[in-house]
């Protein structure tokens, strides 16, 4: 046989991540470090054995059987492997319940968010429920409804597999998808005082959950999304089987193939609500906030992981006589790739660490909070598909063939940039954000994660973009159709902006504080690259759309 190729290995992710761990260096305290470090070499080490049986397996998808042999409706679900163990290494390593343990106080929520960055990849996407049951304890949590307090948030934040539970989160309908407005799902009580749900949910991601916060618009209320309410559901009897819900079919989808995304009809199912019977949107939103953070550092582990496959082969594979790693044009892209990578982790780390401390009590961070979250989520989830396709491409046709797993990060990737908000709802999140104080909160952060940086093309780079970005909004005002169109190309100069700050500060503190003579200077480079690719993205003047997209 001639010569054949080594595969690519995925280094582990947690022991071979030098951002993580310089992280981890800056912002957890020592005294919390030695407990973390285990769960993420233990999260890292199934994740090195879960890329290596996804190699070794025939790969296997979730199972429904809607009917069993004698005609009962039974809507069994078999899920995969990866999907069984879910629970067990949620509970052990604290995936979920690390974000909300007091003894953490404002750093709980960046310890929780490494752990889901290490564990994201390898659990075949368990992390969407694991974003729900987070979303939906802390919009619980904020609803300050004790009864489904006491009820709820002993499963959702359970460290025992035995009494876990994970909650769905029910909006989609055919008629609304980003505009859930047009929900068509009804409350409707009985005489008893008992609320119950009729209606059609058409994207339920996962909807293995033992419960769900479902929209739903109670009888006799108008129309319009103000007059839609929250309720919390419980899916399953006692005995495991399903209450007033009907499973109509898992969905057949591009990526997130293990995950069992369902359509199901509610056929009279018990719900309660949550607080008030209006203004469901309002009440969702902390969950809402949540889960696009979850959003924002799945699609940062799945660059990680692409990148880190493409340089481990780099190094393997030979052509022209040298390794892909000593050709220059190759180690440019990686380069590249690895400079946007590096911004888009600290902006979705800042975001983690932020939202720690504004359920800490931080309240005065909470405007940069609101701006930043929906700002990573789509900045993230575009670059993961741009990224992870940059990928592949290091791999040349091996990157094409689905038994290498790199497709699969692609496909999967892909909906980063759809699910909990698409691309351009996250924009128009963005302006809702900016509504209030403009862009004084990120100005003053800015300022603040500049500190006594020296560094002037950064300064000069970020200045600029917030000054052409105030002008936008100014302009804005007389221009609401206009600064719609455009918000995406400000909610990338944005983005941009804030990563070139953090990015800078972490040059600076590792210069200070990291060892050896060449302390600081990946990030420096890392800076640089990111600064050169630019910051500003917003078009000069207003774009002609409707003539581009005239009919001939
Ligand atoms: C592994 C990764 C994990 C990720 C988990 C994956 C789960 C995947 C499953 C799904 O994708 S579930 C479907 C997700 N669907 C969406 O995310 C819906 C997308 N649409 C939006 O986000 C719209 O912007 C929204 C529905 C929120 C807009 O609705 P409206 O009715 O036009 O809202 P409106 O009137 O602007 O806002 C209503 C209230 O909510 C306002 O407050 P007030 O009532 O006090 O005025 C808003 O300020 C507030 N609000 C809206 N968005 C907010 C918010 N508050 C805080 N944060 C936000 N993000």
């Amino acid at each position: 046989m001639g010569f054949v190729q080594d595969a690519p290995q995925l280094p582990h992710p947690y022991r071979s991540d030098r951002l993580l761990q310089n992280l981890m260096a800056r912002a957890v305290p020592a005294e919390r470090r030695a407990a973390l470090e285990a769960d993420l070499t233990a999260l890292g080490d199934y994740a090195q054995e879960a890329w290596q049986r996804r190699l070794d397996s025939t790969r296997s998808e979730p199972v429904l059987t809607q009917w069993d042999a004698w005609g009962q409706r039974i809507d069994r679900i078999e899920l995969t492997p990866a999907w069984r163990e879910g629970p067990l290494l949620t509970c052990r390593h604290q995936v979920l319940a690390a974000g909300h343990d007091a003894r953490a106080g404002a750093h709980g929520r960046l310890e929780q968010f490494l752990r889901v960055y290490v564990y994201h990849v390898a659990s075949q996407f368990y992390t969407c429920p694991l974003a729900m049951t987070d979303g939906a304890a802390t919009a619980i949590k904020a609803s300050g409804n004790t009864a489904l307090i006491e009820r709820a948030l002993p499963h959702f934040l359970a460290i025992d597999p035995g009494s876990f539970w994970l909650s769905g989160q029910w909006m989609t309908e055919t008629a609304g998808g980003s505009d859930v407005g047009r929900s068509e799902t009804q409350a409707r009580q009985d005489t008893d005082g008992q609320w119950r749900l009729h209606g059609r949910k058409w994207f339920t991601s996962a909807v293995v959950g033992e419960a769900a916060l479902a929209l739903a618009r109670p009888q006799g209320a108008g129309d319009g999304a103000g007059a839609l309410a929250l309720f919390y559901v419980e899916t399953k009897h006692a005995d495991g089987r399903w209450r007033e819900l009907r499973i109509d079919r898992l969905k057949d989808k591009l990526g997130t193939r293990e995950l069992p995304t369902a359509e199901i009809h509610l056929d009279g199912l018990p719900a309660i609500p949550l607080g008030e019977l209006a203004h469901g949107v309002r009440q969702v939103a902390p969950m809402l906030n949540v889960t696009r953070t979850w959003n924002a550092v799945c699609a940062c582990a799945s660059m990680a992981s692409a990148i880190a496959l493409a340089k481990d082969y780099a190094q393997r594979r030979k052509a022209f006589g040298h390794p892909l790693i000593e050709q220059p044009l190759h180690a440019h892209t990686l380069a590249g790739m690895q400079a946007e990578f590096d911004g888009a982790f600290a902006l979705t780390f800042e975001v983690a660490a932020l939202l720690g401390q504004v359920e800490q009590g931080a309240s005065e961070q909470a405007p940069l909070l609101r701006l930043l979250t929906p700002l990573a989520k789509l900045w993230t989830g575009k670059m993961a598909v741009s990224v992870c396709s940059e990928a592949l491409e290091c791999f040349g046709g091996a990157g094409y063939i689905e038994t290498t797993g790199l497709p699969q990060l692609l496909r999967d990737a892909q909906v980063y940039c759809i699910w909990e908000g698409t691309t351009n709802v996250l924009s128009l999140d963005t302006l809702r954000a900016l509504a209030g104080s403009g862009l004084v909160p990120l100005r003053e952060a800015c300022e603040h994660w500049l500190g006594d940086v020296r560094h002037t093309a950064t300064r000069e780079a970020v200045h600029a973009a917030l000054d052409q970005a105030d002008a936008f909004l100014a302009h804005g005002a007389d221009d609401a159709q206009g600064s719609q169109a455009l918000a995406r190309e400000l909610a990338f100069t944005l983005a941009r902006t804030a990563a070139a700050c953090l990015l800078a500060r972490q040059a600076h503190w590792m210069h200070l504080h990291g060892t050896g003579e060449a302390a600081g200077r990946r990030e420096h480079a890392a800076l640089e690259r990111f600064l050169a690719h630019g910051i500003n993205r917003l078009m000069p003047g207003r774009a002609d759309d409707a003539q581009l997209l005239a009919s001939p």
